[in-house]
């Protein structure tokens, strides 16, 4: 890889389920583009955050199998492993060395006001437990590792890409350059997908109601039916505005997929009823996430391909994860042995 001329993309997602169409429009699609489109200008480097993932907590074959579905979905994708860096987050121990560090680095004050830790501990009572609460200087050190310089991802993680930013130019202001500060790269189409039945919550996999999200293996029947569900209003018009929160939600998924814009998308159902917008939406969603389907049906059933893309990823990844503990290690001032 030519590192030096090209700028480095990082993200990563939790194989806390299977992927939803949120997870897809707002971070996957981006990915893709990077890596393939645009991979002249980008070195794309792409995780499964499984030591992210067990702050909730899962059953370990639970977590085995969805690591690896996780995997199998980022190849899916279209992802090469050859000319990217995909790997699993816990093969590469760096990760956990550095957010150590980087702990000592963060105030609990900064922390705190992360407001996935709120929504969180408010989902999850019964164990909000320490991990959660440093959940983003795990995410910092993920970053941090690759010297990313781009960290393509939803809406929902733009606090946490602050953080990351606010913990690199301290640590950097008091030992000299060591962390790149990354930029987040949000893309503003579908940076923030809606859950179907409650529009002011984000679409999220692990969402108690299963109606509230498209999961990327989801029946094309079940998409339709999902999406003809969808909490809307009554004043049967497609526009977007205020007020409109489901209607917004559907116009954003069909620009998504479509390339059209909301525009064009009023003009196209101006005096039809929200039945066929709807019917519409689900259709283009089942076309849109048709060939990933297909590949990561074809995908799942080659545990042996996987785990050997899993194993390259996890060393490419080391190498350069190496690099940046041993540097910045070496700045905070612990021994080194002698060669
Ligand atoms: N609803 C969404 N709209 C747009 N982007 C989204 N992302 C997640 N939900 C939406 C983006 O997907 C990437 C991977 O996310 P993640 O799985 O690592 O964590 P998350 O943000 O906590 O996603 P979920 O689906 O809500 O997971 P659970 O239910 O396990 O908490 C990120 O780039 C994220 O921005």
């Amino acid at each position: 890889m030519e590192q030096e001329k090209k700028k480095i993309v990082l993200s990563a997602v939790q194989p806390t389920g299977t992927p939803t169409l949120g997870n897809y429009l707002g971070a996957f699609k981006n990915w893709k583009i990077m890596a393939n489109d645009m991979a002249q200008e980008y070195d794309c480097f792409y995780a499964v955050a499984d030591l992210h993932s067990i702050t909730v907590r899962l059953q370990p074959a639970d977590l085995r199998r969805q690591t690896l579905e996780m995997y199998a979905f980022l190849l899916a994708l279209g992802i090469d492993p050859e000319k990217n860096v995909v790997f699993i987050q816990s093969h590469v121990p760096e990760h956990a060395q550095l957010a150590w560090i980087l702990n000592c680095y963060t105030q609990f004050g900064e922390a705190s006001r992360m407001t996935q830790f709120k929504d969180k501990s408010e989902k999850h009572p019964e164990n909000v437990n320490v991990g959660l609460f440093s959940y983003p200087v795990l995410m910092a050190a993920d970053i941090l590792l690759y010297q990313a310089d781009y960290v393509p991802v939803g809406d929902d993680q733009k606090q946490h890409l602050e953080i990351t930013r606010d913990i690199a130019e301290r640590f950097n202001g008091i030992y000299g350059n060591t962390f790149k500060v990354p930029e987040p790269f949000i893309h503003k189409a579908g940076a923030r997908i809606m859950s179907l039945q409650d529009p002011a919550k984000k679409m999220s996999k692990s969402d108690a109601n299963p109606k509230g999200f498209i999961s990327l293996l989801d029946d094309d029947n079940v998409i339709l039916k999902k999406i003809k569900s969808a909490v809307t209003d009554s004043e049967a018009k497609v526009y977007y505005g205020e007020g409109k929160d489901g209607i917004n939600n559907l116009m954003e998924i069909y620009s998504c997929c479509t390339g059209k814009s909301f525009d064009e998308i009023e003009s196209e159902f101006d005096g039809k009823g929200y039945g066929d917008f709807k019917t519409a939406v689900g259709e283009a969603v089942i076309d849109e996430l048709k060939p990933v389907k297909a590949e990561y049906n074809r995908l799942i059933n080659d545990k042996a391909y996987l785990l050997q893309c899993a194993a390259t990823g996890a060393e490419m990844a080391s190498h350069f994860a190496q690099r940046t503990l041993k540097k910045t290690m070496k700045k905070v001032g612990f021994l080194q042995l002698e060669k």
